[in-house]
């Protein structure tokens, strides 16, 4: 049997694989399987072509099978399949790491490799406490994230997340944790393109949690740029920068999360470039290898690694790493992604792309149950009426309906999120919202 073959692929094969973020039952009772990719498409396993509108999941910036990656890959496979990160290394780690500071905002200058988004935001998390502790400020312990932010599913990301859903069944999570209020409103800021004029006050709140805790208890503060997950919720203007004064007036730590935004979005490397805000510690995973080969990232200022580097000399100053921190191909496949990246100009395309992109994304204004149209670089959110009594209902049938015609889309609740391959040409942008159309026009 082959994955191409769906007719030798019995349902009885599909019960052992317990899918992530998936209604099992639903999936299983009537499957889309995905066999190939290239460039922009995906083909299913009966062979239909289906237009990638979501770089996989946010991650494929480059397009799918690149070829200098599947041969960086495949090389170091052959050449060295596995080195131990702890007290040993190999050159492709060093070198992977020079080449993300070279792209990442000033003054973010030190790389530590995960897995995974997650595994990057628990790493940061744990970062900020070390960090106050090994400075004499230990009773920095305390954690602001965001209502409706992601930050991955371990514990430390789901606690600082604000995803009612990913909260609700596991119970206390980490204790001291605040959230600040999340910045999205129809009522001010429907139909905007690009940034929101309405918001930047909402950071303001974050000097209310300071005279509530006490500066001196809070360790970080932990947002996305451009909220994905939770339904694609862009930051009102000046509130970004907002953030950053307050922060920095208080000694509290700001962190990033760019998993989605990293790696060319949002029109520059990473989205704290694009808006001129540099937080202290950037987390990012996704993009990095062109989604091939998992693998995370936490980039953290100078003053931070350097306030690790005291004590004796041969003390491990962060007890924290993983088996596959740095693993070999991962690395390899990271510089083949970072490598077609520069030399493809992508890292900056969306912002050549997004012109054209907004027009296409605020033409679907006035179908049926479009509330709300908005856009930044290559992101898209179509926020949808939910049906009455069935929230999600209406935005999950335009998925499904959009990958019977072979446009792949993502849906949050009852928002629809577009997040192309950075690759992305004009005719791709029109078959994408063409189809769009045609699906909410109901046609
Ligand atoms: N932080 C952010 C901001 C993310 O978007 C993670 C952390 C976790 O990364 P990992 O690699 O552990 O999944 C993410 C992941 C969606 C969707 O539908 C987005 C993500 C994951 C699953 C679904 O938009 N982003
Ligand atoms: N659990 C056990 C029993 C282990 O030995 C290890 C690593 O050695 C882990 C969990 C953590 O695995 P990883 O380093 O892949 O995150």
């Amino acid at each position: 049997m082959t994955a191409a073959d769906p007719g030798s692929f019995p349902p009885e094969r599909l019960e052992a694989f317990w899918m992530p973020f998936t209604a099992n039952r639903q999936f299983k009772a009537a499957p889309r399987l995905l066999a190939r990719a290239e460039g922009m498409n995906y083909w299913t396993a009966d062979g239909r072509r289906i237009l990638d509108g979501v770089a996989g999941l946010w991650c494929v910036n480059a397009g799918h099978g690149r070829k200098e990656i599947t041969a960086a890959v495949s090389r170091q496979i052959g050449e060295m399949d596995y080195a131990p990160p702890f007290q040993m290394g190999h050159p492709l780690a060093f070198e992977l790491a020079n080449e993300v500071v070279r792209i990442a905002p000033a003054g973010l200058d030190h790389v530590f490799f995960t897995n995974s988004g997650s595994e990057s935001v628990d790493t940061a998390l744990k970062i900020a406490l070390a960090y106050h502790r090994v400075r004499g400020e230990g009773t920095r312990t305390r954690l602001i994230g965001r209502e409706r932010g992601y930050h991955g599913v371990g514990f430390g990301g789901i606690s600082v997340g604000g995803m009612v859903n990913n909260r609700k069944f596991f119970g206390s999570m980490l204790p001291g944790v605040d959230h600040l209020p999340h910045t999205h409103s129809l009522a001010h800021n429907a139909w905007s393109r690009g940034l929101p004029a309405w918001g930047a006050h909402l950071a303001d709140e974050l000097e209310r949690l300071v005279a509530l805790h006490d500066a001196s208890n809070i360790a970080a503060v932990i947002v996305e740029p451009i909220a994905g997950s939770t339904g694609v919720l862009m930051p009102p203007q000046g509130y970004l920068q907002k953030l950053r004064e307050i922060c920095t007036k208080h000694g509290i730590l700001l962190v990033f999360d760019e998993v989605i935004t990293g790696f060319g979005r949002c029109g520059s490397p990473f989205a704290s470039q694009e808006f001129g805000v540099v937080p202290d510690m950037i987390t990012c995973a996704k993009g990095l290898t062109n989604g091939s080969v998992p693998m995370g990232a936490v980039l953290v200022q100078k003053g931070i690694y350097e306030a690790f580097m005291s004590g004796p000399s041969q003390a491990i100053e962060f007890f924290h790493g993983y088996t596959y921190s740095a693993h070999p191909v991962a690395c390899a496949a990271g510089l083949a992604a970072l490598g077609v990246y520069e030399r493809e100009g992508l890292l900056t395309r969306a912002r050549e792309m997004a012109p054209y992109w907004e027009q296409a994304v605020h033409s679907l204004k006035g179908l049926p149950g479009v509330i709300d149209l908005r856009n930044y670089g290559l992101i898209a959110g179509i926020e949808l009426e939910p049906i009455a009594g069935k929230p999600t209902a209406r935005a999950y049938d335009v998925f499904l309906r959009c990958f019977e015609r072979g446009v792949l889309v993502r849906t949050t609740g009852d928002i629809i999120a577009l997040s192309p391959p950075l690759i992305i040409e004009r005719s791709h942008v029109d078959e994408i919202f063409g189809t769009l159309a045609d699906v909410l026009a109901g046609h």
